[in-house]
């Protein structure tokens, strides 16, 4: 029997191909069971990727906040004004718009297949950032879950968002980790106030790892209680059809379409015709930057129609 190939199965033939290459059926399992899954520094990047990529976040640390940065000292606010800002903690947003080393990391092969996973195939990115902390105080792990809720608070089983946190610095418990609630994204709920604090765990990995969740899953962060920086890229992806947190569908450039295979076009919603003026609707972006399964699919009902007629 050989799984991998099925006719009903095409748009989710190429993940699981793709899961099965990179070594991750593990991780899979484990965000199946657990709602999360960390995957080591080897089958990420490499060392040189991972440098260019650090250099980079510490760069645009300094040219938003007017400071020095490194990674042993603690951090500042400096000039850097955006919101949220908590005690040694600030974001820094629209990071794929900032250097082309993250249009490398958005399309990054097992953080590509962990989230065309869990999204079976439905992604976009959302926002792409770098959550940049050093040693602060925390009243609680503040745990939620990234999906949005539906108006009775509750969440679809299926993850309608996936995260991932591509860690720059080693994550432990001192060093402020992620903290997760195994098996909470199977509740399809978020935390009512300060539940799942006792039941919640440290994730430690070394830098270069990759964290990735199911968008239901509760998680939150322990306070860094050492000095120096705790960094990450930060890659949320939801669902076509939700609204992206950052603005890309409109605002990517042409140049930056031209020099990325057709996969990141779809990440940033450039097929996406919707959002239209007086002109209306441009369908060929669709088509423009359709996968081959996808064209496959429409090629299949053109002919079934045809018949038909
Ligand atoms: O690392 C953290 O502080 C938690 C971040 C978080 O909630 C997220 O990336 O969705
Ligand atoms: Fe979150």
């Amino acid at each position: 029997m050989e799984f991998g190939k099925f006719k009903s199965t095409d748009a989710l033939n190429k993940t699981f191909n793709r899961v099965k290459t990179l070594g991750l059926e593990t991780n899979i399992y484990e965000l199946d069971t657990y709602g999360f899954t960390v995957v080591p520094p080897d089958k990420v990047a490499d060392k040189a990727f991972f440098e260019r990529i650090r250099e980079t976040v510490l760069r645009i640390c300094k040219e938003r906040t007017g400071l020095d940065f490194s990674l042993d000292s603690n951090g500042g606010f400096g000039e850097y004004k955006a919101q949220p800002q908590s005690d040694g903690q600030f974001l820094l947003f629209y990071l794929l718009m900032a250097d082309r080393v993250f249009e490398e990391w958005v399309l990054n092969p097992t953080l590509y297949a962990l989230i065309d996973y869990l999204m079976r195939g439905q992604q976009q990115l959302s926002s792409l950032t770098s959550f940049v902390k050093w040693k602060g105080e925390r009243d609680t792990l503040g745990l939620h879950s990234d999906s949005p809720p539906d108006r009775d608070g509750h969440l679809p089983a299926c993850s309608d968002v996936a995260n991932a946190a591509y860690c720059l610095t080693d994550y432990t418990l001192d060093n402020g980790a992620i903290a997760m609630v195994p098996g909470s994204h199977l509740y399809c709920r978020q935390p009512g106030a300060g539940e799942g604090e006792k039941r919640a765990v440290p994730v430690e990995a070394e830098a270069g790892s990759l964290i990735a969740w199911h968008g239901n899953t509760w998680h939150g962060a322990f306070p860094k209680k050492t000095d120096g920086l705790r960094l990450n890229v930060t890659s949320y992806h939801c669902h076509r059809r939700l609204k992206t947190q950052e603005a890309y569908q409109w605002r990517v450039t042409q140049e930056m379409l031209d020099r990325n295979p057709p996969e990141f076009a779809r990440l940033v919603g450039a097929d996406d015709h919707m959002g239209w003026d007086e002109h209306g609707p441009d369908y060929t972006r669709g088509v423009k930057y359709m996968s081959e399964d996808a064209k496959k699919r429409f090629a299949r009902l053109a002919n079934r129609k045809k018949k038909a007629a």
